[in-house]
């Protein structure tokens, strides 16, 4: 058993795994060279040797408990037949949304677009020791159509979301994400990942009411297919603050991943027994060594009677110096 099963399943907190979000990126100097002979991000994702490859450049490095696949969420609207860029300094941007054209999308179609990436995920199995764990995921629905309806997100108002998408094809829209994220789920794990991990990054957009219809509900829908099909879960809503606690009440995933906006302390006195991760803010690698090590100490400190699997409350910033994250390792073997 892998040793972030153990923790997230069994709920054993004797031992602290470890994993980084974005562990595999641009901080690395191995990963940059593969991305400029690879101007095509969604290509890059979609080439099976390079993707698994990537994904396991970090567990070289650095003694990871878990491998996450390279790919990225937006590659789902893009097997929905949005076409995605990458090239732009503010973020990805999407093709205009069309109801029409992503109605008309195929389950099977939309497998066979997606298929290199249960290859890849196969493929690094294979080159995986049975400790460690291989991690999927997915974007949720709410945090996929803020790319899909391109929702300008410095400025986002919950009660302005009719005016990019009409209120009746909101849940259409819902639906069919909710049905095809759990496909994709399924064909990842059954390829051989042994956890899912979704990401909601941009949940902390709205408010209560949207959160329980574009964020909990959704959530909660794709948690519980895989509940169903064994799938262990760890769910990322970041930044809705202290509305973590109903997030998990209702949703009830294995795992919940904090993000650094949260007090870690009042996690770990009102989320209960569930396995929590990460949480540190990766700012934090940007300073001293002494001063990131202090940081990881506090957060193992904080949680060291739960099943707590380290990392940070986002993901590694490009800037951040790989050697930070040796060391940190290194701390976290040591206790
Ligand atoms: O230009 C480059 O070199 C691409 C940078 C990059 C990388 C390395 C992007 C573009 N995506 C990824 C990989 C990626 N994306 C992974 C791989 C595995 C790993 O963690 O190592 C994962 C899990 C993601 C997930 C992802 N993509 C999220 C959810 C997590 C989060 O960071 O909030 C989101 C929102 C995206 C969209 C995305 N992809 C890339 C960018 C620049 C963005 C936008 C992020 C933003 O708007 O802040």
């Amino acid at each position: 058993m892998s040793k972030l099963i153990n923790c997230l399943i069994n709920k054993d907190f004797s031992c602290k795994p470890v994993w980084f979000m974005r562990q595999a990126g641009r901080y690395l100097p191995e990963f940059r060279k593969i991305r400029q002979k690879n101007q095509n991000f969604i290509k890059l994702c979609l080439d099976k040797d390079l993707s698994s490859e990537i994904t396991l450049q970090p567990i070289k490095r650095f003694n990871l408990d878990a491998a996450i696949i390279f790919s990225d969420i937006l590659i789902v609207p893009f097997a929905l037949n949005q076409s995605v860029n990458f090239k732009s300094l503010n973020g990805p941007r999407l093709a205009r949304f069309d109801i029409e054209k992503f109605m008309r999308v195929k389950k099977a179609d939309f497998l066979k677009t997606l298929d290199p990436v249960y290859q890849a995920i196969s493929k690094t199995r294979k080159n995986l020791s049975k400790e460690k764990s291989l991690i999927c995921f997915v974007g949720s629905p709410w945090t996929l159509l803020t790319y899909m309806l391109n929702i300008d997100k410095a400025n986002f108002i919950s009660s302005n979301l009719d005016k990019s998408l009409k209120n009746q094809d909101q849940n259409k829209v819902l639906e069919k994400l909710i049905e095809f994220l759990k496909a994709h789920i399924e064909q990842q794990t059954k390829a051989g990942a042994d956890i899912v991990q979704i990401f909601d990054s941009w949940a902390g957009l709205l408010d209560l009411r949207s959160l329980h219809r574009f964020c909990f509900i959704p959530n909660k829908e794709l948690v519980s297919f895989c509940r169903e099909k064994n799938i262990p879960t760890i769910c990322f809503p970041k930044g809705i603050k202290t509305n973590y606690k109903k997030f998990v009440d209702f949703v009830k995933p294995n795992g919940i991943s904090i993000d650094y906006d949260l007090d870690p302390e009042w996690a770990q006195s009102n989320l209960g027994n569930i396995c929590i991760q990460g949480g540190m803010n990766p700012s934090v690698l940007l300073e001293n060594e002494k001063i990131a090590l202090k940081e990881t100490e506090r957060y193992l400190k904080i949680f060291k009677d739960k099943p707590y699997i380290f990392n940070l409350g986002h993901g590694i910033l490009p800037n951040t110096n790989p050697t930070i994250i040796k060391k940190i390792v290194e701390k976290i073997r040591a206790i």
